[in-house]
């Protein structure tokens, strides 16, 4: 497949190369965000009673439940690895061969410090790479917003914009960033650092090396989102080794090979050859 330097995107482009994310407002229907956030709940629930390798859970702190693997837990979140709002713009950043690495539903209640550090995603190795801008994105993440976070402190998804084009001094697997960090120890924030306001059913695109933390929420209004983690065929996934049968048994064709189940005699080529349709 040819590469088109405008593509889909358009200015769109110049704000992933830019910022290093991308906002795209009303990405969901009304009806769709009900249905995610009915999904989130009955995830939250599953948690309690399937605590099995394919949907692990896990308590960070006292004011965040994340369920992971959340697309096995729940059709409608598996309906949002390929939601049409969000599709084209994966396709256009990553390629065709678009694998989808992991899904986890967040649920955060208040708190007056900040609800995460600053990090990156994936580890040492990923941490220390910084792409050519020309280059396709190599791992990202989507998240969508189901409840009103409009205004700041509200558990806002914050970012540092451009953090993408840094590569970080220290490379450790936790992907934590002292110098942000520190700020945040000092109940500031750090230059630049801007609180995400999203409406209910907007989607925020971000790549693997954004610096990024979740702000305190003070608002007193739970924040409830999904996060799903993009990468290539030839990437591993993290939250689950294969997705159940029973789960790939309800996937449409495209989602089968979104999820790399590409079969039994699938060619080593398969995993950068295939077009998603
Ligand atoms: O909950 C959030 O807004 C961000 C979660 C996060 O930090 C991550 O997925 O790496």
């Amino acid at each position: 497949m040819g590469e088109s330097p405008e593509g889909i995107l358009g200015s769109l482009r110049e704000q992933w190369n830019q910022n290093g994310y991308i906002h795209i407002r009303k990405a969901l229907s009304a009806a769709d965000v009900e249905r995610a956030l009915a999904g989130v709940d009955f995830a939250v629930r599953q948690q309690d009673l399937v605590r099995t390798a394919h949907i692990s859970y896990r308590n960070d702190q006292e004011h965040s439940v994340r369920v992971r693997n959340a697309a096995a837990a729940s059709p409608a979140l598996l309906e949002l690895v390929d939601h049409p709002g969000v599709l084209p713009t994966l396709v256009e950043l990553l390629g065709p061969d678009l694998h989808v690495l992991g899904s986890e539903a967040f649920v955060r209640e208040g708190g007056d410090a900040p609800l995460e550090g600053w990090h990156t995603d994936g580890g040492a190795s990923l941490m220390g790479i910084v792409l050519d801008p020309a280059s396709r994105a190599l791992q990202l993440k989507v998240q969508y917003f189901l409840t009103d976070v409009s205004r700041p402190d509200s558990g806002n998804f914050t970012v540092i914009p451009g953090s993408h084009r840094i590569r970080p001094e220290r490379l450790d697997d936790d992907c934590y960033l002292p110098e942000p960090n520190d700020y945040w120890r000092r109940g500031e924030m750090p230059p630049n650092a801007v609180q995400i306001l999203a409406e209910p059913g907007d989607a925020v695109v971000f790549p693997y090396n954004l610096w990024h933390a979740v702000a305190p929420n003070s608002a007193g209004r739970t924040r409830r989102s999904v996060i799903i983690r993009y990468g290539h065929l030839w990437c591993r996934p993290l939250d689950f080794h294969r997705m159940p049968a029973e789960v790939v048994a309800s996937m449409t064709e495209r989602q089968r090979l979104m999820f790399g189940e590409l079969g039994d005699e699938a060619h080593p080529t398969d995993f950068y050859k295939l077009v998603m349709r």
